[in-house]
């Protein structure tokens, strides 16, 4: 995989240094990275022939294993509901998956032309299954997904996947057998709002790269992917009444490097490709902080009327759209519909984070004015947990990003608000933040907030987690990836791998289930699916992997 510069690995270790002792997790100094050259022969061979019934990231919420397994051979075929597009799609999506290895031709046909096959079923009756649940029934005879919604579908066909052996998920032919287990498994997520964060502003990333977490994130059920668009190094989304916040503000990232931006219909891409993964995007233009790429672009958003320069450091919290001036709200006005008019999605995020340089009462009338522009355009707002220091806009969410040491007074504004009717998202820092280093030896990331190992990332209860907030106030969890210190996708990999499934597992597993010790294990058995996919790893010592 390209790798691009080396700064920003230096960069990791500058911090590393400055941070060292500020860590709260276990460090450990054995840790070790798979490299993407890491022999996954040993581990593959650790398989068994079939995977005993829901053994996968996340746990289904029942497993009843019975009887024989499932046999995928040349002459299986896929059975969809022909009238509906979406069945069809689906069909063709999980043809896709799974042509590659097995080598069989795998036709997709109508539903009654697929007996003893692998059959997708809508059945809109079935209302227990809501909106993403899903029941798979399998035996010697055939394999039977049904669910209420097509997402729910999509959902079953990651179980689907990772009940085969891991080989499924390489290129080329593979020997097999490819079997499923036998019985029946009834699944349905804990919660609606399952998301992760991919940070583009910091460092750029392409259309195709976008395209690859998103494939990612589908296997773990994520249905979020929420996009860092604009910070002080770089404006990454084009806005057709403003040109230079991309033609300039989007030319350089972290580091100095060449920076990038999204065209609308690259944007308009990636939304499409995030909607047949069934992922919803949530575009963040952070406000009123974080600005310095946009008041670099256009010096009249400036309270002096003086733009600065570019800046592609890493420091957070200098920069601040000028409160008082009409014009900020022309140009806020301008963004979020031109960004709202490329959301088929229900949200805008706002930021609203670390604006240490607008005052409280500049940071409550700025958001004051601006929420109500995001309903002007038809969305809800999403604002980092800040927002709750002013009056948050009917039916908004707000994102959770504190630390076990955040100030109580602080935890209980933002639960106050929840007990008010602001929906919760979790991001805890140091638990979901994969951009956090596991150990002191990690050679990437930051540890502001901590070390956070692979069991502290997992082994927290989303909805009890936040003092004062009712269970029901929370809506989800989200793993945010940010990347000051990271610059190619083999750096996504090793910070998000393996502890976005245990972020995923959180937002889709029952209460019930949680478990560090099993959990464990179910992760370690992924191993040699992600070297299959070419999922670069950390190999975390808390972790019993294969072959070790
Ligand atoms: C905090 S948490 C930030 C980001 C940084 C991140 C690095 C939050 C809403 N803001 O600006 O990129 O820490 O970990």
């Amino acid at each position: 995989m390209r790798q691009r510069r080396t700064i920003p690995r230096l960069i990791g270790s500058l911090l590393l240094v400055a941070t060292a002792g500020v860590g709260c997790g276990e460090a450990t100094a054995d840790s070790r990275y798979a490299g993407t050259g890491t022999d996954g022969k040993a581990a593959a061979a650790a398989e068994p022939e079939v995977r005993p019934l829901g053994r996968i990231v996340p746990v289904p919420a029942s497993v009843t294993p019975e009887g024989e397994p499932y046999t995928l051979t040349r002459a299986t075929r896929i059975g969809v509901d022909s009238a509906s597009r979406e069945s069809k799609a689906l069909g063709r999506y999980l043809a896709g998956l799974l042509r590659p290895a097995t080598g069989f031709p795998l036709p997709v046909v109508d539903e009654a032309g697929a007996r003893g096959g692998i059959r997708l079923r809508l059945s809109p009756g079935d209302t227990a299954l809501g909106d993403e649940g899903y029941r798979l029934r399998s035996g010697p005879g055939g394999v039977t997904l049904t669910a209420r919604e097509p997402a729910g579908l999509f959902r079953g066909v990651q179980t689907l996947r990772q009940q085969l052996p891991s080989a499924v998920e390489r290129n080329s032919v593979q020997a097999g057998p490819w079997k499923i287990a036998g019985g029946t498994i009834t699944d349905t997520p804990r919660y609606a709002y399952r998301g992760a964060m991919l940070d583009v502003a910091r460092h750029f990333f392409t259309v195709d790269e976008v395209k690859r977490y998103i494939d990612q994130l589908a296997l773990y059920k994520i249905n979020t992917l929420h996009l860092h668009l604009s910070d002080d190094q770089g404006w990454r989304i084009a806005v057709d009444s403003w040109p230079r916040l991309t033609t300039y503000g989007g030319s350089t990232e972290v580091g100095g490097g060449p920076g990038g931006f999204y065209t609308k219909e690259e944007y308009r891409e990636i939304v499409r490709y995030a909607a047949s993964r069934y992922q919803e995007v949530i575009p963040e233009i952070d406000l009123p902080g974080h600005t310095n790429a946009a008041l670099a672009s256009y010096a009249e958003l400036n309270c002096d009327g003086v733009a600065p320069p570019l800046y592609t450091g890493i420091k957070v919290g200098f920069s601040s759209l000028c409160v008082p001036k009409p014009v900020t709200y022309d140009f806020v006005d301008d963004v979020i519909r031109e960004i709202a008019a490329l959301t088929p999605g229900r949200y805008l995020h706002i930021g609203g984070d670390e604006a240490h340089s607008t005052s409280h009462a500049d940071y409550v009338t700025f958001m004051d004015k601006v929420q109500p522009l995001v309903a002007k355009y038809g969305k809800k707002v999403v604002g980092w947990h800040q927002l709750t220091g002013t009056k948050p806009a009917e039916g908004a969410l707000v994102q959770y990003w504190g630390l076990d040491r955040t100030p109580a007074a602080e935890k209980e504004r933002v639960a106050a608000a929840a007990r008010n009717g602001t929906g919760l998202v979790l991001s805890p820092a140091d638990r979901s933040y994969l951009d956090m280093k596991y150990t002191k030896d990690t050679p990437l990331g930051l540890a502001w907030a901590g070390y956070v190992e692979v069991r502290r990332s997992y082994d927290w209860d989303p909805a009890t987690y936040l003092p004062g907030a009712p269970a029901d106030s929370v809506r989800g969890v989200e793993a945010p990836l940010w990347t000051e210190t990271l610059a190619t996708m083999d750096d996504l990999d090793v910070m998000a791998f393996p502890r976005l499934p245990g972020i995923a597992e959180l937002g889709w597993s029952p209460a019930s289930t949680h478990d560090w010790e099993t959990y464990k294990v179910r992760l370690a058995e992924q191993a040699p699916r992600f070297e299959a996919m070419g999922i670069d790893y950390y190999r975390s010592p808390q972790v019993p992997w294969p072959g070790e």
